[in-house]
């Protein structure tokens, strides 16, 4: 998929504080570290668009990105602050629930909440936390395992297989297989974006 339109719109860090409704909206969620902003910057095909970093909590507010895919509609992109961050404290875990969840909640122009798990470390509780959430939110969940590129070519499809059981052992139902992903490969690239447009339609 050609994007001809990636760049930054805005960061918002307050509740509320959100640009206003236009596009259609996909938003990027998972723990922290996971690769949500490379995620977002290999959709785009673009190296800096989502800031990046080895440093978990890098994201902090919620950070909009126009994105318009080749022939298609413009999209905006929506990269949330991570979760499951040990090192912080419950004044900011309250902060997060409030800013993202508000967010969420009451947003029209929001399709699809990307859920984005690192494929070496499986699905956590956190995880079906938020997606138990979306789901009794009436949001729809498209769930991504990335890293693909740090497990063996064996090791892969299992993994895929697990994350995808580990959502039914706790009772919830994603509406699709999980996808594939590795920001440094490329992998599942396509993949999503077709996901993603299925979607948007
Ligand atoms: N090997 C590999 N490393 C990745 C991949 N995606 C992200 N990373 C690395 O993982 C680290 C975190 O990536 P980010 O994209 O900043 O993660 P994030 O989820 O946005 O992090 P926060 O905003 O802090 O929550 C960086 O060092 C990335 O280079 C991937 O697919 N494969
Ligand atoms: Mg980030």
């Amino acid at each position: 998929m050609d994007v001809p339109l990636a760049e930054y719109l805005v960061e918002a860090r307050a509740p509320g504080s959100w640009p206003e409704v236009g596009p259609v909206e996909i938003a990027f969620a998972g723990r922290s570290n996971v690769g949500k902003s490379s995620l977002i910057n290999t959709l785009a095909a673009r190296k800096g668009l989502a800031r990046t970093s080895s440093t978990p909590g890098r994201t902090r507010g919620l950070v909009f990105f126009r994105v318009q895919p080749l022939g298609k509609a413009e999209l905006r992109f929506v990269d949330l602050p991570g979760y499951g961050y040990a090192r912080v404290s419950q004044q900011e875990r309250a902060a997060w629930k409030t800013l993202v969840e508000g967010y969420v909640a009451d947003r029209p122009t929001l399709t699809a909440v990307v859920v984005i798990v690192d494929a070496r470390r499986g699905v956590q509780a956190e995880d079906c936390d938020l997606v138990e959430w979306l789901l009794s939110a009436h949001r729809r969940p498209c769930l991504v395992l990335t890293k693909l590129d740090k497990l063996a070519r064996n090791e892969r499809k299992p993994a895929l297989e697990a994350a995808r059981a580990a959502f039914v052992r706790a009772g919830l139902a994603l509406p699709a297989p999980p996808v594939g992903f590795s920001s440094q490969t490329r992998e599942g690239r396509e993949a999503l974006w077709a996901r993603l447009l299925e979607g948007a339609a």
